[in-house]
Formats: structure tokens, sequence, C-alpha cells
């Protein structure tokens, strides 16, 4: 083995040999809330690591997907959507971790909506440090009916930054997903794998878990639940292939628990039932899950509760 003295500090399970030519490099996805961040990187790693909805502002973590294909492993970091309404600690939080990603990753994916770039997306690229290989990926290409009328408008983002790449495409079609591969292994550097060959995340289950339960809880209520609820795991014990967990769905208001338990407790009901479904195949076992609401007035504005509650 020669000298690596630049090598970071390799996490646990992290791999030991690595094959001739290896590449290995670290990949952000970002941009405004909503264009598709979360669903391109789960298509890229080839399974669920990051929760979707139709909600913006639903990713709130900073979250790892690996892929490795032939000698190059990917490492993909996704990232809240930065945005620009409402200072709360939250909110400036998120932002944190959007900003602190970028300055070490190798390579950026920045994803608007196809022919679309607002002051929102604007700040957004504002951000990316200067010199850093961005891959501008217009995404939803699906949406847009006439495929002519985009000319123009890639044109203008030309002029705006010198993207390294142009990949429009959409995240839900697997055709173009596979060749964004192709597309970034040129800005991976060569440099020893990081993690496994068959490694997915850097995430425990638990935390997969705590975010599925949030993915359902986000998906199942309409736009009257304010963004910020959150889910926090308060038990969690195995027993063979068993798991018994019990979380809480923490809002701001009574009103708002009102909406989340629903007439009869129905949408609390079917909010679990859907979260153990996912939770047992997440786990390849049986689930028991209970789930409850309580009130926190005002976590999202308290930097403590949002230590307390994994926001880091
Ligand atoms: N039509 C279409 N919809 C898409 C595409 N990619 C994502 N979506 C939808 O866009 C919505 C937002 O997707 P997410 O992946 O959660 O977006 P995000 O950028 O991670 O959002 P935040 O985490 O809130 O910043 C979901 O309803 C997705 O199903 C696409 O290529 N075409
Ligand atoms: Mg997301």
């Amino acid at each position: 083995m020669p000298d690596m003295p630049d090598m970071p500090e390799l996490p646990p399970g992290a791999a030991r040999t690595s094959p001739e030519g290896a590449r290995c490099g670290l990949v952000a996805i970002v941009g405004r809330p909503n264009v598709g961040k979360s669903t391109l990187m789960n298509a890229l790693v080839g399974q669920k690591i990051s929760i979707t909805s139709k909600k913006a502002q639903t990713t709130r973590h900073r979250i790892t997907g690996v892929r490795t294909v032939e000698e190059a492993q990917f490492v993909f970091v996704d990232t809240p959507g930065f945005q620009m309404k409402h200072a709360t600690a939250l909110n400036r939080n998120l932002n944190r971790t959007v900003q602190s990603t970028l300055s070490d990753v190798d390579v950026v994916l920045f994803l608007v909506e196809a022919g679309r770039f607002g002051m929102d997306d604007a700040k957004v690229l504002s951000l990316i440090p200067e010199g850093k290989p961005v891959v501008l990926i217009p995404n939803k290409l699906d949406t847009v009916h006439r495929r002519s009328d985009l000319l123009p408008w890639l044109k203008s983002m030309q002029e705006r930054h010198p993207f390294a790449e142009y990949v429009p495409m959409s995240a839900q079609k697997q055709a173009d997903v596979d060749r964004l591969f192709q597309i970034i292994k040129p800005y991976l550097p060569e440099q020893d794998w990081f993690y496994e060959e068959d490694a997915l995340t850097d995430r425990s289950e638990k935390f997969l878990a705590s975010e599925l339960i949030r993915e359902k809880l986000f998906r199942l209520t309409g736009d009257e639940l304010p963004y910020n609820s959150t889910v926090v795991i308060e038990k969690w014990e195995e027993e063979g292939n068993l798991r018994r967990i019990s979380a809480a769905i923490v809002v701001e208001r009574d009103a708002h628990k009102g909406m989340i338990i629903g007439s009869g407790g129905e949408r609390l009901k079917r909010i679990g039932s859907e979260a153990r479904q996912e939770l047992e195949r997440l786990t390849d076992g049986k689930v028991f899950l209970e789930l409850w609401v309580k009130v926190r007035s005002g976590w999202a504005d308290s930097e403590e509760h949002l230590r307390s509650y994994g926001y880091e």
C-alpha cells in the first residue's frame, strides 16, 4: 500500500481493498426545495435512502448514499432544499447543512426544474464555491411538452455559469439516471474506496425508520400540516427478527395534533400502517409500531430542541 497522508479518516466498515485504478469521490446534490434531489439520489443508489414528497422541505439532514459501479465508487450527498422563507432555527440549520456540504465535495449536481430559473435557484448557485465542477441538471424533463422550447433557456443558463456539463433529464426515468454515472465518473479522484462495494448508506436503520415515518406523515396530511413537525424514535427493541418500535410525532400546536390523528384516529392509523409495511421491507423482518403525537411548542425555533432531535 502506498502512503496516503491526505486520505480522510475512514468510517467504520470502510473498504480495505480497492481494485486497480479505483476512483472514489463525494457528489453533492443541491437545489431549491422540491426540485427532485432525493428522488434522484434514491434512483442513483438503487434503494430508498432519502424520503420524498410533494411538500417542499422534505429532506432535513445531509444523507449519504453510496453506489459502486465497476471501479468507481460514488458517494452521493443529498441535502435539504436551500430556502429563503421563514428565518427559524430549523431553516438556518438546514441552510448551514447545504453550505458545509458544498465545501468538501468533488463535484456538484445542481438541480433546477427544466425551463425555470428563479431567485431561489440563483441563491443556491451562488453558494457553490468557485472552481468546483458543477453539473447542471434540468430535472422533470417529462413535464416539458415541447423540448425545443428548452433550447433558448439552456443557452441563457450557459451565460449564467460555466457549467461543466448540461444533463436535462427526469429523475423518474431509470435510463436517464443510469447515464449520469459515466458523466460524473471523470470528476471522481483516483483513490481507494471509502466504503465496502455493497454499502448503500452511512445512516443507521433507526434513523431511516424515523425518516420513513416522517415521509408517511408528510404524504398523508394535506398542506394544512406545517412542515415543521418531526419524528422521534423513543423505543427500539430487537428480538430476533422482530422489532418493537415506539415513535412520537412532534408538532407545535394542539390543532396540529388533531389533524394528524384525524377523525376517530383514522389518519394516524393509516400513517402507522403504511410506515410499518415499509419498515418491514427495510428491516426484512416483523415490526410492531406504536405511534403517538406529542405537542412541543416552539421546537423548530430552539437550537437546544433541534440538537436533542438529532439536527447536527
Ligand atoms: N414529473 C416529475 N416529478 C418528479 C421528478 N423528480 C421528482 N419528482 C417529484 O417532485 C416532488 C419532490 O421530489 P423530492 O425528491 O422530494 O424533492 P427534493 O428536491 O428532495 O425536495 P426537498 O427535500 O423538500 O428539498 C415529488 O413529488 C417527486 O415525485 C421528475 O423527474 N419528474
Ligand atoms: Mg429531499
